[in-house]
């Protein structure tokens, strides 16, 4: 039995695009009861125009100037987060105590603090709620969660993670306003932790475990940008690149590097994991294959044959992997916009009886914490300690 869910969204940039098309998709690919209606969009009297077009072009039935007026509204049962970092956390508390279900961008918040608050409220006022990790969607990603929880990489002893980009090399790239806001610490609470480590952490600690210790250095290469709503040049707060060093709880030992001065790396999001048995490789610029390394079958022990041992490069596009088969025949791929349809299918599904979505507030709540934790070592230089949940 169809169930309209009609969507209020917070935000008309690049998140909101690439949530509003997963709402408007998701029915197409996957049988759910429920049937998003996209009701209402947000954005900031200033930007007006950029509101007006992404609202025709997304098919909204109304726009607000306030986003307050969307969560107060009682004809729309979801608030989708997409506004800015700085914004989370004013957003997710007041659509929790509208009861509204809650799903809000990544990371969860500016820090920690200011999740425990939105944590407290979601739990608070019973709302289901999820924080947009998308990259857990992606079916190899999901592939190599299969492949280790099959033991088949076995005892886990290296985790080595990158997110390298390369947009802000240039001097003349301006902070703050509707583009770059991410570069405004006021705006995003910090650069590359927050905005592409805290995937990375995500996607560690959910094929890993948890994080329980990090040691870190930050650079801020361009210490000072014109800021684009003021015009004036303002001092960089941001950190521009971020490199840390992890202790699992299950004994294994990562590495991470982040940066946005990466010369020639759009959107490199790696990870490696070799285990005792056998190793994963993935990487985002790559996103339909897997790289497996079998050393030894996990059931028996017994070592593959010399001449047959090796990286094997799985296309990930079979009705077997994760997701697929609600995709095209097996060969061929989909892309990033994919990630973030498999992702709500998902949230639906939970609504409606299924398995438990990950991540929910409360999950998003430990990688702020590790992002906190990170910024932390590196302001102190030392070791910081992950407090256990
Ligand atoms: C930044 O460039 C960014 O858009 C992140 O904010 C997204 O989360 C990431 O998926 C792609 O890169």
């Amino acid at each position: 039995m169809a169930k309209e869910l009609r969507i209020g969204m917070l935000g008309c940039g690049f998140m909101g695009r690439a949530h509003s098309n997963a709402w408007l998709q998701v029915n197409h690919f996957f049988e759910r009861e429920h049937k998003p209606v996209l009701k209402a969009v947000y954005g900031r009297e200033q930007d007006r125009a950029q509101l007006e077009k992404f609202a025709k072009m997304w098919g909204y039935e109304s726009i607000e100037t306030d986003w307050r007026k969307v969560v107060e509204r009682d004809d729309i049962d979801l608030i989708d987060v997409c506004v800015p970092n700085h914004m989370h956390h004013d957003c997710v508390i007041a659509a929790a105590e509208a009861g509204k279900i809650v799903v809000c961008e990544k990371p969860l918040a500016m820090n920690a603090k200011e999740g425990e608050a939105m944590v407290a409220a979601v739990e608070k006022a019973g709302v289901p709620n999820m924080v947009c990790f998308n990259y857990r969607r992606v079916p190899a990603i999901s592939l190599a969660k299969q492949i280790i929880d099959e033991g088949r990489i076995g005892r886990p002893f290296h985790y080595r993670a990158t997110y390298n980009q390369d947009y802000t090399i240039s001097a003349k790239v301006p902070q703050g306003g509707l583009a770059l806001w991410r570069l405004d610490a006021k705006v995003a609470g910090s650069g590359v932790t927050g905005d592409l480590l805290s995937h990375s952490i995500d996607t560690a600690e959910w094929l890993n475990g948890p994080i329980v210790r990090v040691v870190a250095h930050t650079e801020t290469f361009i210490k000072e940008r014109v800021h684009a709503e003021t015009g004036k040049t303002e001092k960089v707060e941001i950190d521009d690149a971020c490199m840390f060093l992890a202790i699992f709880a299950n004994g294994s030992i990562g590495t991470f590097e982040s940066t946005r001065y990466a010369r020639g790396r759009k959107n490199y999001n790696t990870f490696e994991v070799n285990g005792e048995l056998g190793a994963v490789f993935f990487d985002l610029e790559d996103p339909h294959i897997l790289q497996f390394f079998r050393y030894a079958d996990p059931k028996t022990g017994q070592k593959i044959e010399d001449h047959l041992t090796g990286w094997q490069r799985i296309h990930v596009t079979a009705f077997e992997h994760p997701y697929m088969k609600n995709w095209w025949v097996p060969g061929c791929t989909i892309g990033y916009e994919h990630t973030f349809i498999n992702m709500f299918a998902d949230f639906l599904a939970s609504l409606e009886g299924g398995p438990k979505f990950q991540p929910d507030m409360r999950c998003a709540l430990r990688t702020q914490r590790v992002c906190d934790a990170v910024l932390q070592s590196a302001r102190e230089k030392r070791w910081v300690d992950i407090p256990p949940e």
